[in-house]
């Protein structure tokens, strides 16, 4: 019995006053269903659903009060709102117990239709808004979800891609790869890499201040301006994460990293984006940790931007807004493996590595000569 229309069900046993009741409420955007007994109007609201149920309290086999305990012991049919038509002489305490089982109003014979009408028109009105709210609930349901896989699409999308989705620029997978092939032929070419860690400072509190769309559109401009710092084909500017960005300078030692760091830390105070929050100035600023490496076998990737990382907090500390040049995984390699003093150790060293390459027999006379 679904077609559409807003149902109203009236249950009353006298097939005069049925026929009252119905042409009263005729002139109503809705569909009269009646029923003549308390198990006909529970068959119908089990089969359908409906805005109302005017329910005279004294129906014949079943009566007004045990319909409605009924009604409000079944999930599917206990909402729905109730109102009883009673005689004047109605006692109090039917009226309580009417209430207690869910009666939301009551009518009192003879009936003045005006009175009904505008009684049932409150609720078909009540009715279509929530109506309404249960589509506005399911389409705002189906939106996020709809949000949700898209947010799923796009970070795989961005982890499958080269660029950042925001700025645009080679994104962190992109570096990585990067530097595993600058560091190898670092390596082979024993040459220096440097690498450049810039962070935003107090950018949190920049989108607290300015809002997380503004916080987008600063994160776009930064990356733009550092990526104009670099001068060399084979240098890399990349989003590392949030608002860090890394710089990767292969054949490029400390002294380059230093003056590329420094045209990057003013570049971004030129920009002069404003940010009323920050504790160092009164617009955006970065700092900058820088690392130098000449890579051995006995060095790691992971160390070397760790190295960095250090650099950059030391610049924080130090008050933002500045380069920190690190100098750990230099000293490290230096201090560790290859004493300054002792040329031959460190060819030996470096010739376990090239042993990796097939070269056995010139490592072992080096190593009987050494
Ligand atoms: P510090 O000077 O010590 O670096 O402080 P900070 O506030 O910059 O650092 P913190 O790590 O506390 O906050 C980083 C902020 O960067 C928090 C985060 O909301 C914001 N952020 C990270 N990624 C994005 C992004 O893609 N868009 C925007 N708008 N904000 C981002
Ligand atoms: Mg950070
Ligand atoms: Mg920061």
């Amino acid at each position: 019995m679904s077609d559409g229309q807003i149902k109203v069900l009236i249950v009353v046993d006298k097939s005069d006053y049925l026929l009252v009741i119905k042409n009263i409420l005729a002139p109503l955007d809705c569909k009269i269903i009646t029923a003549r007994s308390g198990t006909e109007a529970l068959n119908y609201m089990r089969s359908c659903e409906f805005a109302l149920v005017l329910l005279d309290i004294r129906v014949q086999e079943m009566d007004g009060l045990e319909i409605a305990e009924r009604m409000r012991a079944s999930e599917r049919t206990k909402g729905i709102p109730i109102i009883f038509i009673t005689a004047n002489s109605v006692d109090q305490d039917s009226l309580f117990k009417g209430f207690e089982v869910g009666a939301v109003d009551y009518l009192l014979k003879p009936i003045k239709p005006n009175l009904l009408r505008s009684k049932v028109r409150v609720f078909l009105d009540l009715y279509l808004q929530k109506q309404l709210l249960k589509i506005q609930a399911e389409l705002l349901e189906s939106k996020v979800s709809e949000l949700l896989e898209l947010k799923k699409v796009n970070c795989h999308l961005e982890s499958i891609s080269s660029l950042d989705g925001l700025t645009g620029i080679p994104n962190r997978r992109t570096l990585d790869q990067y530097i595993g092939m600058s560091w190898k032929n670092a390596l082979r070419e024993r040459q220096p890499l440097s690498i450049i860690m810039a962070d935003i400072d107090n950018f949190k509190s920049y989108n607290d201040n300015y809002g997380h769309l503004q916080g987008d559109e600063c994160l776009i401009q930064v990356a733009k301006s550092l990526v104009s710092c670099i001068k060399r084909p084979n240098d890399l500017v990349a989003r590392y994460g949030g608002e860090e960005f890394i710089a990767l300078l292969p054949n490029t030692g400390k002294k380059g990293a230093s003056i590329v760091a420094e045209r990057m830390r003013e570049c971004i105070e030129k920009l002069a984006l404003q940010n009323s929050q920050s504790q160092v100035a009164h617009y955006v600023t970065i700092s900058i940790g820088v690392a130098e490496i000449i890579p051995t076998p006995f060095d790691s990737i992971a160390d070397f931007i760790k190295s960095a990382d250090n650099a950059l907090y030391m610049a924080k500390y130090a008050g933002r807004n500045i380069v920190h040049m690190g100098t750990h995984c230099q000293l490290k390699s230096n201090n560790r493996l290859l004493p300054k003093t002792s040329k031959s150790f460190r060819e030996i060293v470096e010739g376990v590595w090239l042993a990796k390459r097939g070269q056995v027999k010139t490592i072992l006379s080096q190593l009987l000569g050494a």
